[in-house]
């Protein structure tokens, strides 16, 4: 039996478009599975979609023989500035596989000891930064999260300081990158004609693309100048000098700006999300905060001029499922696409046919009554060894899936959990504001306009 597959009613020549907020489509999207279930078409100028969101669906396209990734829509777009990277490239395009096995080692477990007092520099810089700012000051969180990601990505993987903790404004990569992600997402919702006809917009896309290259062949050349490419162990001697083991072949000079590029993007946005949304949660949840802290205190000491070391991580176990958590509700790349690499059924009853692209809406899988308890609820006890062990495969994804899923997970992860240890260890945090969640999306979610205010733990706390 052929079940239709619902579909919000189409207008004409737009389609599905005014189904979907131009500033909120995730969050649109995450109402319209509400209201037309795990399965959903919606239709756009030339193309369409199947949204898809239960577990049960999402299991199945997570079968990699049966799904692969798809580059369409938004990051199709991406790819007039990231080209054939990892994360924009075609599985079947040789330079996904050549790249993936050259610079794979750069996320092994050595290659992240190597990281890590790179990654604490930064961490101690933001930490210090705030302690002589004071108990009064204002913190911007999104803000002050996404200098230190952007500026730890860049000097973990190519030994380049952007130094935003000594800048007043953000580092103008950011906005580039920013107005560029935007502009790659708006166009996958208008029809080509209107794009033709936004000669500014097109500019402005010119121009931040164009930035963006100045900024990542400046960080090569420096490498290159500095000539430490030799002694140096990371993602860009790996780019500029690494051989696949099975072809023998090397990255190409295009295609290591596009590498550049990605990892500069891929490697700050959703990390900087990701501790953003942990803070919210802890703020709100002073039992897990309480945990968190104790945990932090019988791991690294209450001695906070002791600096953490690569061991520590591991032990900080708390922590690790404070963040898992923090993904589960707000997965910060929400969602994913997938294309059917045969006419097949799902469910058993909508079929889908070979290349259609399929998106998983993450958030609402996340919340799939069928597998997560009373949803809503931010409990870090959800991941847990035990109640890990007992879930079903499929239902937590927001690192992705299979061979395309992120390379950077393990560098993210280590990231995190340092900066957030090191934070609880310092200070205690006040949500002065009483601060109401308000999601801002940029193809990434993170909250918007979230400020919190830190004070120095006493010994008596
Ligand atoms: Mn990451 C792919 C989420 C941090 C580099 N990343 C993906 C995908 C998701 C994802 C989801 C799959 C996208 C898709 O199917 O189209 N990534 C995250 C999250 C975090 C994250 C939630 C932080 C939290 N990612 C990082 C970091 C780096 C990185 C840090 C680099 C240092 N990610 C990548 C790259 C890819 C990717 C590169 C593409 C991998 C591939 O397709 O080969």
């Amino acid at each position: 039996v052929h079940a239709p597959i619902p579909q919000p009613r189409k207008r004409p020549l737009v389609g599905n478009i005014p189904d979907l907020e131009g500033e909120t489509p995730i969050q649109s999207m995450m109402r319209l599975s509400q209201e037309y279930g795990p399965i959903f078409r919606l239709s756009f100028p030339g193309r369409s979609i199947l949204v898809v969101s239960s577990h049960a669906l999402v299991d199945e396209v997570c079968d990699e023989k049966r799904f692969d990734k798809s580059v369409g829509g938004a990051l199709k777009n991406i790819r007039d500035f990231a080209g054939d990277g990892l994360f924009t490239a075609y599985t079947d395009e040789p330079n996904w596989a050549l790249a993936h096995r050259i610079l794979m080692p750069a996320f092994g477990p050595q290659a992240m000891r190597g990281y890590f007092d790179f990654m604490l520099d930064i961490a101690e810089q933001m930490l210090t930064k705030w302690e002589r700012l004071g108990p009064d000051a204002d913190l911007d969180v999104t803000d002050n999260m996404t200098r230190l990601t952007l500026d730890t990505i860049a000097l973990c993987g190519f030994g380049y300081r952007f130094n935003s903790f000594y800048q007043r404004e953000m580092h103008p990569f950011v906005d580039a990158m920013v107005r560029s992600l935007a502009e790659a997402g708006d166009r996958a919702r208008r029809l080509p004609l209107q794009t033709r006809l936004m000669l500014m917009t097109q500019q402005q896309y010119q121009r931040d693309i164009e930035y963006m290259h100045q900024v990542v062949d400046e960080v090569i050349r420096e490498r290159r100048r500095n000539g430490d490419a030799a002694t140096r162990k990371d993602l860009l001697s790996l780019m500029l000098q690494g051989v696949d083991p099975v072809s023998g072949q090397g990255l190409d000079d295009l295609n290591i700006r596009y590498q550049v590029v990605t990892f500069l993007i891929a490697g700050h946005e959703t990390t900087s999300g990701l501790l953003s949304f942990t803070l919210y949660e802890l703020l709100k949840h002073p039992e897990v905060l309480t945990r968190a802290t104790e945990e932090v205190d019988r791991v690294l000491g209450r001695d906070s001029s002791r600096r953490p070391t690569f061991e520590q991580m591991g032990r900080l176990t708390y922590l690790d499922q404070v963040l898992r958590e923090s993904l589960r509700l707000w997965p910060t790349a929400p969602a994913m696409g997938l294309l059917a690499r045969e006419n097949t059924m799902l469910g058993g009853t909508w079929p889908v046919r070979k290349g259609e692209p399929v998106m998983v809406l993450t958030p609402t899988l996340h919340r799939d009554p069928e597998v997560w308890a009373d949803p809503e609820r931010f409990d870090p006890e959800r991941f847990s060894p035990e109640a890990v062990a007992a879930r079903p495969p499929n239902a937590w994804k927001p690192f992705g899936n299979g061979q395309r899923g992120c390379i950077g997970r393990p560098f993210a992860m280590q990231e995190a959990v340092l900066v957030l240890a090191m934070l609880l260890q310092r200070f205690k945090l006040i949500d002065h504001t009483r601060y109401q969640l308000h999601i801002k999306e940029t193809l990434t979610l993170k909250p918007e306009g979230f400020r919190m205010r830190v004070r120095v733990r006493d010994d008596a706390e």
